[in-house]
Formats: C-alpha cells, structure tokens, sequence
C-alpha cells in the first residue's frame, strides 16, 4: 500500500554537523553533559516507549487518563479544524486519544528521530483514513517554521509527556516564546506538564525495578559508538537519577566507574572515577507556576486539567 504520508525533511546536514560540535562543547564543559535529545536515535525511542511502559513512570498513563476523561471538553476548548502539529511525536500515541474529539483539518508529527517518525505516522495514516498526515524529520529545540501544504487556518500545537521539563526554566521560556510567534491567534498549545510531588514517587520514575531507565541512559554511550565514532566502554558507567529539590527537577546521570580517557568524533575526554556526564534534567512545575512561565513567552492560559492525584496536567494555552 502507498503511503498516505507527507514527508518533510528538516533535518539539514548543517544541523547534523552541528550536532557534532554540541556534543563535543558539552563533553568539554564542567561539568560535563549532553543534550536529551542526544538520547533519541532509534533504539533510544523504543526505550523510551519501554520506560513509559514501567509501573513506576506515571507520567504517561496519568496523562493518558487525563485525556482520555477530557477529550470531549478540550475539543470545545481548543475546536474543530485546526492544523494539528505534535512536537516530538514519538510514537504518536497520545493523539489518538484526541483525534476523534478534535476532528482536524490535518495532522503534522515533528520528531527528530527519523525512521522511528515514519513509521508511527504511517501507522496513524493507517488507522485514521479521513486524517490528512505529514511528518517533519526536525529538532524542535531549534527555530524552526511550519512546512508548507498543510490544510487548515489554525495552527494549535500539540507537546505532551512533560517534554518541556527537559528543558531548563529559562529555555523553556525562549522556547515557549519562539513557539509563540509561530502560533498566530486564535491558534495554541495543548503541553502536558508534570507536577511536584513527594521525592519518593520522583526517584522511583526514574529508577524504575526492571532497568529500563538505565538501558535508556546508557544507549546515549552505545549511540556516541555507533554514530559519532567514539571508543569507550558504556560498562564502565552506571546509571545514576534522583530529585533535586532546590531546582525541583530531577537528574539523569552517567557517572565513570573508573579513571578513563573516552574518544569521541576523534577527540580525546578525560573521565575521574565517581565523575558524572549529566544526560539530562526533568523538571517539575506547579500548575500555576507553570502557566506563570508561559505567560512571560506571551501565552494566556485558557483552562487546565489534572488528575486527581495532582501527579500530572495539562494546559491549553491561547496565542
Ligand atoms: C521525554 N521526557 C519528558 C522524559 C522525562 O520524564 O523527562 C524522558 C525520560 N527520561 C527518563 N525517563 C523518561
């Protein structure tokens, strides 16, 4: 059967060549750290789909629940025929969720995991036959505009799993704001955000029993191997997550094993035993903490559901 999606390419060589030279700068700073997104090739993805998976991660299921309790509501709060873009649409799963209710004029996954990105929008064309579907091979972190072709008047974007807690406050905010010019009014964005909660629920998430959390981490080193010509052992470093709560987020770690010289894209990085490479931080908000960040990138928060636990919610934010 011929795909019924369209492909937009965004992911420039100039990018993946400064991907190289983002990755070096942080594996050179200190302390070291690499960006998320660095966690995202395709096995990353399929772990990350794992992880949301663990009894541990409420994230998903409590935002799933969420939408599927709203749908109805967050249809007549967002409306019918907009042009539907999901950043990092991942698996797309939680837009099914939705479609329905919202009825769009079209659908549009951005994700910067490519082969990953096809095939979930090729499913979701599959499954929803009346959905016009294109797919934007992308990192959204960087400045990015809306491919041409897609149906509809009414951009509203769509960022669930609380992926803006991987940001920091301060880029969160640029990045709100960037979104913000790209979202004209009367468009917005439905985001899923996770909460503050009790430290104990937090370091579990993130340490889940089965050890998918840690697989993930540390396919970051695997992925350096197979794609950016590193030589390093990924056994020589261990897992490492927990609350800060000073900064209300957590954070992911890779911490050395031992004293070693790791190559990465043909440089040399120096490790000490106990030193750690922070992979990435998840931070948690209030809810109006939140929608008080959003308002300084220029969004006005039009309503708000949560769970009754209070783990997680989701906000609609208008242009
Ligand atoms: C994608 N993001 C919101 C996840 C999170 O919870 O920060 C990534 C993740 N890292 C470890 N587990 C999940």
């Amino acid at each position: 059967m011929q795909s019924r999606v369209r492909f937009h390419d965004q992911q420039t060589a100039e990018v993946a060549g400064s991907l190289h030279e983002e990755l070096l700068a942080g594996l050179n700073a200190t302390p070291k750290f690499t960006s998320p997104k660095f966690f995202y090739d395709r096995r990353g993805s399929e772990l990350f789909d794992a992880i949301c998976e663990q009894p541990e991660y409420y994230p998903t299921r409590t935002e799933e629940s969420i939408l599927r309790a709203a749908a109805a509501e967050i249809a007549e709060v967002v409306g019918r025929d907009a042009t539907l873009i999901e950043l990092g649409s991942g698996a797309s799963r939680k837009i099914r969720l939705l479609l329905e209710a919202l009825q769009p004029a079209c659908y549009l996954g951005v994700d910067i995991s490519r082969d990953f990105l096809l095939d979930s929008t090729r499913r979701l064309a599959r499954d929803y036959p009346w959905l016009e579907v294109h797919a934007a091979c992308a990192d959204f972190s960087r400045p990015m505009a809306w491919p041409q072709g897609l149906s509809g008047e009414r951009p509203v974007a769509f960022f669930p799993g609380s992926s803006i807690g991987n940001f920091t406050p301060e880029e969160a905010e640029a990045f709100l704001a960037g979104l913000h010019d790209l979202l004209p009014a009367g468009g917005g964005l439905l985001i899923g955000v996770d909460l503050i909660k009790e430290r104990e629920i937090l370091d579990a998430a993130y340490n889940d029993a089965a050890g998918v959390t840690a697989a993930f981490n540390l396919n970051l080193l695997e992925r350096l191997r197979r794609e950016f010509e590193a030589e390093l052992e990924p056994a020589s470093f261990r897992h490492r997550a927990f609350y800060n709560e000073c900064d209300s987020r957590i954070e992911m770690h890779l911490v050395s094993l031992r004293d070693q010289a790791i190559r990465v894209a043909g440089e040399s990085v120096e490790f000490e035993e106990g030193e750690s490479l922070h992979t990435e931080s998840s931070y948690k908000y209030s809810i109006d903490g939140f929608a008080e960040l959003a308002g300084c990138a220029g969004f006005a928060r039009r309503a708000h559901w949560t769970d009754r636990d209070g783990l997680f919610c989701i906000q609609y934010l208008e242009s």
